[in-house]
């Protein structure tokens, strides 16, 4: 490269960084608080951060925990990204993609699954009772089936009718609908100190049969190490499987980022590297302290915090 392109390249990578600066803003809180018990979670999922908290006050883990919370929107027909009444794909079918880890360093997913409400729970049974982390499609209904798990019809009227809609207009091609997209990616830390996370969606609305985002995939939607903390993620799944950000975010908390810092730089290589015009990628990390931090391309990012101190409930933060 001559002195001339290594000028030019950096000036365009300066303008890049300064760019992010502008379009991505930090819905850090400051006034946090750290400790544990603590719960994450993407968007506005404040039930599931309760539902997780409560779990682990009454003796749960930071896996009972993570799986509590995410089976609250999987459960819930008004959340259209995730489980049951989740937007379906352009054929009209719900395809749903989640995993879980524990602080074993224990992982599970599943990808492709149809007709189960809680992929979560369907993810921990492929960490627990199999020596595989990720099954498939029909494999993993046929697996779900076998462990007790009810087949359901998880196209409600609300998602069909928005889906016929979408047809009419004649755009058979994927998309993303940045308003009401929710993905949960949730972490937990117990009172032990351990933490354990998940993610669950249906993924992009109308995305094409067969896609697989990064919601279930270990390291890219999610990650845990017991040494260092977690981390998660939502928005185009694509952009976060290039990158594979929670993998990213863990390691850059090993060695020595804060969760804040650690969320910023996996933004950064996104918007270093990609369009991200129009895109949205959100990150949440979790370190053993429980602090936290949080980062995105766009300038809002809701997600939930809760936090519990002498058996008291606090809090922390709804941005
Ligand atoms: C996916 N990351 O399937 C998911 C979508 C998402 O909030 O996060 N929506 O690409």
């Amino acid at each position: 490269m001559n002195r001339k392109t290594f000028l030019s390249r950096t000036a365009l990578l300066a303008a890049g960084l300064a760019g992010l600066r502008g379009k991505a803003q930090a819905t850090h809180n400051p006034n946090s608080l750290s400790g544990h018990p603590a719960v994450i979670a993407t968007w506005d999922n404040r039930g599931a951060t309760e539902a997780a908290i409560q779990r682990m006050l009454k003796g749960g883990n930071a896996l009972d925990a993570v799986e509590a919370g995410a089976r609250v929107p999987e459960a819930d027909p008004e959340d259209q990204s995730v489980g049951y009444g989740g937007r379906p794909d352009r054929d009209g079918k719900v395809t749903l993609d989640a995993c879980i880890m524990d602080a074993k360093g224990r992982a599970g997913a599943v990808t492709f699954l149809q007709h189960i409400m809680h992929p979560v729970s369907v993810a921990r049974k492929v960490m627990e009772e199999t020596p595989h982390v990720t099954l498939s499609g029909a494999g993993a209904l046929r697996f779900a089936l076998e462990q007790g798990f009810e087949k359901t019809e998880l196209l409600t009227g609300k998602s069909r009718g928005q889906w016929e809609e979408w047809l009419k207009k004649g755009v058979y091609n994927p998309a993303i609908n940045h308003r009401q997209h929710d993905t949960i990616g949730i972490l937990a830390l117990d009172a032990q100190g351990h933490i354990a996370g998940a993610c669950t969606t249906s993924g992009l609305s109308y995305k094409m049969h067969g896609r697989v985002g990064d919601s279930p995939v270990i390291g890219a939607g999610m990650y845990v190490d017991n040494e260092v903390g977690g981390a998660c993620a939502t928005g185009i799944g694509e952009l976060v499987l290039k990158t594979l950000g929670s993998f990213l975010i863990v390691e850059l908390m090993r060695n020595g980022s804060t969760p804040q810092e650690a969320c910023e730089e996996a933004v950064r290589r996104i918007v270093k590297k990609y369009d991200t015009r129009g895109g949205q990628v959100g990150y949440l990390a979790l370190n053993k302290n429980g602090e936290h931090g949080a980062f995105s391309i766009r300038k809002t990012f809701p997600y939930a915090l809760y936090q519990a101190k002498e058996n008291r409930l606090l809090k922390a933060g709804h941005l």
